[in-house]
C-alpha cells in the first residue's frame, strides 16, 4: 500500500500491545498489521476472530485492559440469557462484542471478504492503521495434545491450556491465498521495517508463517525483518508460550524463539534480563538489540515500538 513504512505481524494480546505502540509512534497510515486468523472459529453460529478483534479493540481504545481481549465496560445480558437456555457459555461474549460477531457473520454469509469487513469496521471505529487478516481463506490452528487434537479455542479457553501439547497443525495454511495487500506491502519501496510482534510463536505467528507464499515473500522482502521476544528471563509475558515450549521439549528462553525465526529475521530484540543470550543469538547471524520489552504503560509500548522500528531501519 502507498505509504506503509512498517508491517507488523501479530497475534492477540501481546502483539496488540506493540501494535498500539507502533500506531502511536508512527503516523497511523504508515502501519499495517498482518493479523493471525488461526484462532478463528465458528461458535453459536457466529464466525469469531479473536486476534483480529483484540487488535481492533486495542487500536480503537475500546479494549478491556484487564483481560486484553473483548470490550471494556461490557454487560453480560446475552450470556446470562444464553445460560438460561442451556447454551454454551465457556466462551464469554459481552453484549457489545456480540454485535461485532453478529455483524461480521452476517456480512461473511452475504459473501463479503474478511479483509473487506475488517477494513470497514476499522474505518467505523476510527482506526487509521490497516489491520489485514493474513488470508481471506480459512486457516485453523489445531493443537495436538496427548489426549487428541483440539481446536485452538477449545484448548485455550474451554480447557484452559491444561492439555499437554505434542504439536500443532495449521489446517488450510498450505492452500490459503495470502492477503494480496500484505504481499503488496512486502514488495513496496516505502516499506522500511517488518516487525514480528511478541506474540506466541506457535499459535499466533506460525499460523501466518505457515502459508508458503507469505514466508517466501518475507524471505525476499528488501526491508529488514526483526522479531521481539515474547519470552523474558525464561518466562512468557502472557499465556501458554512457556508451557508449550516445555511440553515440546524446548528450553524456555528467548534463544529458542530466535532460533525458530532464524531463517527469516535480520534482528532480534531481547529484554536486558537476557543479556547473556546475546552471543548465542548473534552466532545465528542475527543482530540483537537489548531494550526493555515488558509493556505495561502506553509509554512502554511507544518506547519499545520506537526502539524496534529504529533498530530494524538501522539494519537496512
Ligand atoms: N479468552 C478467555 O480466556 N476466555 C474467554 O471467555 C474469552 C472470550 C473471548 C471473546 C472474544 C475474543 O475476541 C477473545 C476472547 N478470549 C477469551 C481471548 C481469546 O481466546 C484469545 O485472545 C486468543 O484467541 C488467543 O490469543
Amino acid at each position: 500500500m502507498r505509504g506503509v513504512t512498517c508491517l507488523a505481524i501479530s497475534g492477540g494480546v501481546g502483539g496488540a500491545k506493540l501494535a498500539l505502540g507502533l500506531a502511536t509512534y508512527l503516523e497511523p497510515p504508515e502501519l499495517a498489521i498482518a493479523a493471525n486468523i488461526g484462532d478463528d472459529f465458528e461458535h453459536l453460529g457466529l464466525t469469531i476472530c479473536p486476534d483480529i478483534d483484540t487488535l481492533t479493540y486495542t487500536l480503537s481504545g475500546l479494549s478491556n485492559e484487564q483481560t486484553g481481549w473483548g470490550r471494556a465496560g461490557e454487560t453480560a445480558t446475552f450470556m446470562r440469557a444464553l445460560e438460561g437456555l442451556g447454551g454454551e457459555t465457556w466462551f464469554h461474549l459481552g453484549d457489545g462484542d456480540l454485535a461485532l460477531h453478529v455483524a461480521r457473520s452476517q456480512r461473511l454469509r452475504a459473501g463479503e471478504t474478511l479483509s473487506g469487513i475488517t477494513a470497514d469496521i476499522c474505518q467505523k471505529l476510527g482506526i487509521k492503521a490497516r489491520i489485514l487478516p493474513a488470508s481471506d481463506d480459512e486457516v485453523r490452528t489445531i493443537v495436538q495434545t496427548t489426549t487428541g487434537p483440539l481446536a485452538l479455542q477449545h484448548y485455550f479457553v474451554r480447557d484452559q491450556c491444561a492439555p499437554t501439547v505434542t504439536g500443532f497443525h495449521y489446517e488450510g495454511a498450505d492452500t490459503a491465498r495470502v492477503n494480496g495487500e500484505i504481499l503488496e506491502i512486502l514488495s513496496a519501496p516505502s516499506l522500511r521495517a517488518v516487525i514480528i510482534c511478541p506474540s506466541n510463536p506457535y499459535i499466533s505467528i506460525d499460523p501466518i508463517l505457515a502459508m508458503p507464499e507469505l514466508k517466501q515473500a518475507l524471505k525476499e522482502c528488501p526491508a529488514p525483518v526483526i522479531a521481539v521476544s515474547p519470552i523474558v528471563g525464561g518466562e512468557a509475558l502472557k499465556g501458554p508460550t512457556a508451557k508449550m515450549m516445555q511440553e515440546l521439549g524446548a528450553t524456555v528462553s528467548a534463544e529458542t524463539v530466535a532460533g525458530r525465526y532464524r531463517d527469516l529475521i535480520d534482528g532480534f530484540i531481547l529484554d536486558p534480563t537476557d543479556t547473556s543470550l546475546e552471543p548465542s543469538i548473534r552466532a545465528m547471524d542475527t543482530q540483537t538489540l537489548l531494550t526493555p520489552s515488558v509493556m505495561r504503560s502506553l509509554d512502554d509500548k511507544v518506547k519499545l515500538a520506537q526502539a524496534a522500528f529504529e533498530f530494524a531501519v538501522s539494519l537496512s
